[in-house]
């Protein structure tokens, strides 16, 4: 079919702010209840029968009927990572990147004395074992194999697994094994979905269980993530839910339509719920309708324009008339990607309260954050912004904190400490300092 590929268009001072904020709203996930009904069995099937179920799994989702291992381990054959130089070149330039931008994140160990003689420090260590999902599906994603696995290797994480659903002949994608190759990691777990991520959390046979699981993955591995880090027996962590991509562009009359169309292009085209939302401050009907011919026009040069044409379903244009107001809802969306196609777009930074990452002016598409400019594309979606960071070098680390007291340090701040054990009754504490302080 050729129908028009077109966002539906509201212009906010004709709505009430409750349509306004109806149409922010993202499309409903389906209930989690039934997709956690359906992870738990699963789950359980990889803590009780381990590589067995992993394979059975593997060969009923993945169709990898011939596999006979579920793990890959390093060191990768040369022959796994067969590729084009030019290929070779676009990951090793992305890896340095994002290698330098992560390794600049490294925090120096803090030393505070609180008071004479009491000297409170932090420090990190990295978390030592992570299990890196990299999601397999409509497209293949070595860049996400990179924006995890760079981060951890920068880190200095002692083992980093990698799980990917395997290709039908039971092969991994040679730029994932590629990627694996280059952030160290120990092993690629041939698996994927609720299974992948159990047996990462509990570890089986042949995979090694992890302290920590990040990446995105679909309604089943984001419903596995959750139920396994709640689990206190599997005593691993998660970086966030993850949801469908999205993207907010504001635009002003300054705005190129072709950039501006192509960026909610390439946003759109990763999934039918995928959502992407312009905001157009103070545009004509005129500019208006030069960017919804463009996208028309655009997406219907696309390869993936079905998974386009269900993701503008869903998507809308808000027309506003102040920058004020537009980054007002922007930050009640709070996107993932936040792109700022404006006349002074990098002064407007100062008014994003809520996003993922942000791309600055016309000559930054997102695509370059999603691949190769060096900032991680693994972020929060479904308003998550609001509270989370995306994945960082920080994602990979812990801090730990200590106290070192002299004897005079005991007598400052040992009184304060008595008295606050006195007032909880707890006579132990109080003790442990009046004893010391009895002995200077
Ligand atoms: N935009 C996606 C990441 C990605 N894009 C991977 C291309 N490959 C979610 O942030
Ligand atoms: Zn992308």
């Amino acid at each position: 079919e050729n129908s028009r590929i077109a966002m539906k268009r509201y212009i906010t001072s004709k709505e009430t702010p409750e349509t306004v904020q109806a149409a922010l709203k993202r499309p409903s996930q389906r209930s989690s209840e039934k997709i956690i009904a359906i992870c738990n069995p699963i789950i359980e099937a990889i803590k009780t029968r381990g590589d067995a179920a992993l394979l059975e799994l593997t060969k009923k989702f993945d169709k990898a009927v011939s596999l006979t291992s579920p793990v890959l381990k390093a060191p990768f054959p040369e022959s796994m990572m067969q590729l084009a130089p030019e290929t070779i070149d676009a990951i090793d330039v992305s890896f340095e990147n994002i290698r330098k931008f992560h390794a600049a994140q490294q925090d120096k160990p803090l030393v505070v004395e609180t008071m004479p003689g009491v000297i409170c420090s932090r420090f990190s260590r990295p978390i030592e074992r992570v299990g890196l999902y990299v999601p397999g599906g409509t497209a293949v994603l070595p860049s996400t194999a990179l924006m995890l696995g760079v981060p951890a290797m920068v880190a200095g994480c002692k083992k980093i697994v990698i799980a990917s659903p395997p290709r039908a002949d039971g092969s991994v994608t040679p730029e994932i094994v590629y990627a694996a190759h280059k952030v160290g990691a120990e092993a690629i777990v041939l698996a994927g979905g609720a299974q992948a991520v159990a047996a990462l959390a509990y570890g089986t046979e042949s995979v090694s269980k992890v302290d920590k699981i990040l990446g995105p993955g679909n309604q089943f591995v984001t419903a596995a993530k959750m139920i396994v880090s709640n689990d206190t027996n599997a005593g691993v962590s998660i970086d966030m839910p993850a949801g469908p991509s999205e993207v907010l562009v504001v635009a002003d009359a300054s705005a190129n339509p072709v950039f501006v169309a192509s960026d909610l292009l390439s946003q759109a085209e990763h999934g039918v719920d995928s959502q992407v939302i312009l905001i157009a401050v103070g545009l004509s009907s005129a500019q208006l309708t030069a960017i919804e011919d463009e996208l028309h026009a655009q997406a219907n040069a696309l390869p993936r324009v079905d998974i386009v044409r269900g993701a503008i379903e869903h998507s809308i244009t808000l027309v506003v008339d102040t920058l004020e107001e537009g980054m007002q809802l922007s930050n009640a969306y709070a996107p993932e990607h936040l792109i700022l196609q404006l006349q002074d777009a990098e002064s407007v930074v100062d008014m994003v309260q809520n996003a993922g990452s942000v791309f600055i002016g016309q000559w930054t598409p997102e695509s370059v954050g999603d691949y190769s400019a060096g900032v991680n594309h693994s972020l929060p979606t479904f308003g998550y912004a609001k509270q989370y960071s995306g994945v960082n070098l920080g994602s990979y680390i812990k801090h730990i904190t200590s106290s070192n007291l002299t004897k005079e340090g005991l007598r400052n701040v040992g009184p304060a400490v008595m008295e606050l054990a006195r007032v909880e009754e707890l006579e132990a504490h109080r003790r442990a300092v009046s004893l010391r302080l009895g002995m200077l």
